[in-house]
């Protein structure tokens, strides 16, 4: 039998477990598997948040931060230490290329509702990283919301987000200083469900973190004084629970390389896309066929020419990253995750009648 009490029931609901987990949990049933959700990974072990707290257990094959879990607790003939029995197929995942630009897809963070694309308020050209985390967010299945951090160091706050919006259709954008708590409310209402920080180094997602939990959970480090780029304080992706649901804080990203993103990008992209629909051909290449619509848009200053050039480039290293990726990889993420993410946008469809 599942170890699962009504008492154990509400601390796991705590951190994002409901009934559809439960049933997909029977299916790995047990004598005395604890389920949980994992908070963190290291080599070859993870913790696993548990309504027994925090076990450290191991694992032969990693999971990823904000995956469900069932735990044999001591079972492991070794070190009598808890192992991971089995993880729970995703619902969504948030994936991104490896560094190396190899084969390989990371996930970054798995289950996830909303992701906030933090956007630190002295970077220049702040769009272009901006777009990229879009589409990846969107890819993933869950929700994005852009936030222009450290708006206590900005004079035209609301231009800056206007700006932000013309590059993000159909995503909310907010401000927020964690200095002086102005946004904060917004961005603690946007955060639903499971909510994961993305963006680069000293974008603030930490101090953000914090502020949203109330209290000093995560470090957080300087920025250079030179260029204003952070110095990596955050090496590890971690999951916290707090009032409002499920906080992921994640490294700043270096380096963020799509893979098998084509409908993320479109979803980033949508003005881009409603346009091209307009062309004349069906199979415009939008580069000197007659009736082109999104030539003849560039050409008006309707949609800006870096915006245009920004979605064909994502779209280039996609096609280029996904002949590329390992196939099994490719599968399983649309195997499991993505008809899965795409049953649940139908229920959610549903019940937004
Ligand atoms: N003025 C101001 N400074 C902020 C704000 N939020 C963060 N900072 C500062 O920005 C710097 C970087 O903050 P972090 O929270 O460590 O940034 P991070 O995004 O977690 O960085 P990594 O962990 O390296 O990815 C720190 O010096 C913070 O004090 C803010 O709202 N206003
Ligand atoms: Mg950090
Ligand atoms: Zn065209």
């Amino acid at each position: 039998m599942l170890s699962v009490s009504p008492s154990s029931i509400s601390t796991l609901s705590r951190y994002g477990w409901d009934d559809a987990w439960e049933q997909l949990a029977l299916a790995h049933d047990g004598p005395g598997r604890l389920p949980g959700r994992v908070a963190r990974v290291d080599r070859g072990r993870v913790d696993v948040l548990t309504d027994r707290g925090r076990l450290r257990a191991r694992c032969p094959v990693p999971p990823a931060v904000g995956d469900w879990v069932l735990v044999d607790p001591g079972s492991d003939p070794r070190s009598g230490t808890p192992s991971v029995a089995a993880v729970l197929p995703r619902r969504t995942a948030l994936v991104r290329a490896t560094v190396s630009g190899r084969s390989e897809a990371q996930v970054l963070a798995a289950n996830v509702d909303t992701v906030l694309v933090t956007v630190p308020c002295e970077s220049g050209g702040r769009a272009g990283r901006m777009e990229r985390l879009l589409a990846l967010a969107w890819e993933s299945g869950a929700t994005p919301v852009v936030v222009l951090t450290k708006s206590d160091r900005l004079e035209a706050v609301a231009d800056a987000v206007a700006e932000l919006a013309l590059s993000a259709p159909g995503v909310e954008v907010l401000a927020v200083s964690a200095v002086t708590g102005e946004g904060l409310d917004e961005v603690a209402t946007a955060a639903r469900g499971t909510t994961v920080l993305v963006g680069p180094s000293g974008a603030g997602k930490s101090t953000l973190a914090n502020a949203l939990l109330g209290e000093e959970a995560l470090a957080v480090g300087e920025v250079r004084a030179s260029d204003g780029k952070g110095r990596h304080t955050t090496v590890h992706r971690e999951l916290v629970p707090f009032e409002g649901g499920v906080l992921v804080d994640t490294p700043g990203l270096r380096a963020v390389g799509l893979v098998d993103a084509a409908e993320g990008i479109d979803k980033a992209f949508t003005d881009v896309v409603e346009l091209a629909d307009g062309c004349r051909f069906a199979d415009c290449a939008h580069d000197r066929e007659p009736g082109c619509a999104v030539r003849a848009a560039v050409e008006a200053h309707e949609l800006p020419e870096r915006r245009w050039e920004a979605y064909r480039k994502l779209q280039r290293e996609d096609e280029w990253a996904a002949a590329r990726t390992d196939a099994r990889l490719a599968a399983e993420r649309r195997g499991r995750s993505k008809t899965i993410t795409k049953a649940q946008r139908a229920a959610y469809r549903e019940r937004g009648r």
